[in-house]
């Protein structure tokens, strides 16, 4: 992931070509996705399934919510930062994703990696309960106490648990991240277009991927339903973060540079 620097021209002859996808097509694309998520999530399910009984220890607890804030965001920046270098990883083993020029391909990173974090923490969320893996263990909200950012925490515990409720399989947030991530409405892109056919063609895989599913329709439309919480949570990051940066910019500096390149 590099700075904003590469300049494309825009493609002058676009072809018109309607989504005329064989199966076998669709099915490709749904193979390299899924196996991208699979190779680049960080934790299997298997590996979840069992953490899932490793909660933070009151004492965890107390210790956590006792650090100073400027201490808890560096903590949170550092795991944050590790997740999107996964993400960044995913992007890259996406077909065509490669093909688009560096300026998209950056775009395109740094203004989807956090949705598709968000969308990812499902699988690190336990509803049961309201807790979210940190650090190796499930904690509930409590545990970001000193970040000031509770409003920030709150929706994102809320969405959490609304994305669980869908029960979605490795396959389908293999897909939807994808989808969300190759977005041709990014501003800056160059070639949206290409972006936009890309995108048509992880759509298809979806709904066919949904297909196999009862109320498929229904579900596509409620998976749809989270995006403008995810769009707020974006906004709302961003606003703590340039409030933390006026308060604490000396410990702003020190953040990993993938958050920095990503966020500041
Ligand atoms: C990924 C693994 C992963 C890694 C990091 C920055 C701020 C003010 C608040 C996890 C956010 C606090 C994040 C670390 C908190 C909600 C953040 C801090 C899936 C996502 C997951 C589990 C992240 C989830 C969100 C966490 C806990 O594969």
């Amino acid at each position: 992931l590099d700075v904003l620097s590469a300049h494309c021209p825009v493609e002058m002859v676009e072809e018109h070509r309607v989504l005329d996808l064989s199966s076998a097509e669709i099915e490709h694309v749904s193979q390299n996705i899924i196996q991208s998520h699979l190779d680049t999530c960080q934790f299997t399910s298997e590996e979840l399934t069992k953490m899932n009984w490793n909660f933070h220890s009151q004492d965890d607890i107390y210790s956590l919510q006792s650090k100073p804030c400027e201490w808890m965001w560096q903590l949170c920046a550092i795991h944050i930062s590790n997740a999107i270098q996964y993400v960044v990883e995913f992007a890259k083993r996406i077909d065509g994703f490669m093909d688009l020029c560096q300026n998209d391909q950056i775009v395109l990173l740094k203004s989807g990696c956090l949705e598709v974090l968000l969308i990812r923490m499902t699988r690190a969320f336990n509803p049961v309960n309201n807790t979210v893996l940190f650090e190796g263990k499930f904690g509930g909200m409590q545990i970001f106490r000193s970040l000031g950012c509770d409003d920030l925490l709150h929706a994102i515990f809320d969405l959490g648990s609304a994305l669980c409720r869908l029960d979605l399989s490795d396959e389908e947030i293999a897909l939807f991240t994808a989808a969300v991530l190759i977005s041709p409405d990014r501003p800056w892109l160059a070639e949206s277009r290409k972006v936009q056919k890309l995108q048509d063609r992880i759509f298809l895989a979806l709904q066919k991927e949904l297909q196999k599913r009862h109320c498929s329709e229904d579900l596509l439309a409620k998976i749809i339903s989270k995006l403008p919480l995810m769009k707020t949570i974006c906004n709302l990051h961003s606003d703590k973060l340039e409030f933390f940066r006026i308060l604490h910019p000396e410990t702003a500096q020190t953040f990993p540079p993938l958050y920095k390149e990503v966020f500041c």
